[in-house]
């Protein structure tokens, strides 16, 4: 579609036409009202060859999994500015109707930290001790965890990914949509983003995680999603012996 083209009929019955910010909107008659005025612009995306694709698929296969979740953290600082980009990393994720359902709350603050540490041994003494099955405990016992959770205190940053139940906008209830697929998409992100900074980061739950919407002293409309250390690895840190399942075990082909 070329630039100054107001109101001219295309093949399809549509119109096109031009926004105030040069952005282009189509106006078709056969679509619902919801879908009458849309803008576009057109996609950047990278012009690669099939070598490019090849090769750039198997270099972040190998970059992602070099990733290693960390237990032992170094309590070298990170600068605010690395935790900012983290987070608009993971909130340049897709999502039900580009809601964008979740806040990221960002802790540096020692006496936040500790409060949050307390808290989450607490439930995790009773996760380990009386909650969790036998099984479950079985499970668990190759990662080495236990209700000990010293890198809550270490870590130089606590991210604590807050999923969204409904929007409020100038006091009134907004719909979301997907929520749980969403924020486990944009956490994806933030996970890759903590690696490619050259950081490490753990997927903690604690659970229940009521706690900290109180510590935090979040609004009713969102919920406690997941907790993330940020930070350097311990001089020396040391992680499981454990591997990935096989292409062949986790995919099927049609
Ligand atoms: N919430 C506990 C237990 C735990 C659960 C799973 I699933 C893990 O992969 C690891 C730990 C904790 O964070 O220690």
């Amino acid at each position: 579609m070329s630039d100054n083209r107001q109101g001219v009929a295309s093949s399809s019955g549509c119109e096109y036409g031009e926004t105030n910010h040069a952005l282009k909107f189509l106006i078709c008659p056969k679509a619902s009202k919801f879908m009458s005025k849309k803008a576009f612009i057109e996609y950047q995306g990278k012009e690669y060859s099939e070598e490019q694709v090849t090769n750039e698929a198997k270099a972040y296969r190998s970059f992602m999994e070099s990733r290693r979740s960390i237990r032992e953290f170094s309590d070298r600082p990170v600068p605010r500015e690395v935790i900012e980009d983290i987070i608009m990393t993971a909130s340049s994720a897709p999502s039900g109707a580009n809601k964008q359902p979740w806040t990221f709350c960002a802790v540096s603050s020692a006496d936040i930290k500790h409060k949050i540490r307390e808290a989450a041994e607490k439930e995790e003494y009773e996760n380990y001790h009386h909650r969790m099955s036998d099984d479950w405990l079985k499970d668990l016992e190759p990662l080495g965890t236990d209700e000990h959770k010293e890198f809550l205190d270490i870590a130089p940053w606590l991210i604590i990914v807050m999923r969204k139940t409904f929007e409020i906008e100038e006091g009134n209830r907004k719909n979301v949509y997907y929520v749980n697929e969403s924020v486990g998409i944009a956490t994806g992100f933030l996970i890759s983003a903590i690696h490619n900074a050259g950081l490490v980061t753990l997927t903690h739950t604690p659970s229940p995680m009521g706690f900290l919407s109180k510590i935090l002293d979040r609004p009713k409309n969102e919920k406690a999603f997941l907790l993330l250390p940020v930070g350097y690895p311990a001089e020396g840190a040391k992680v499981p012996d454990i591997s990935k399942k096989t292409l062949n075990e986790v995919s099927e082909w049609y």
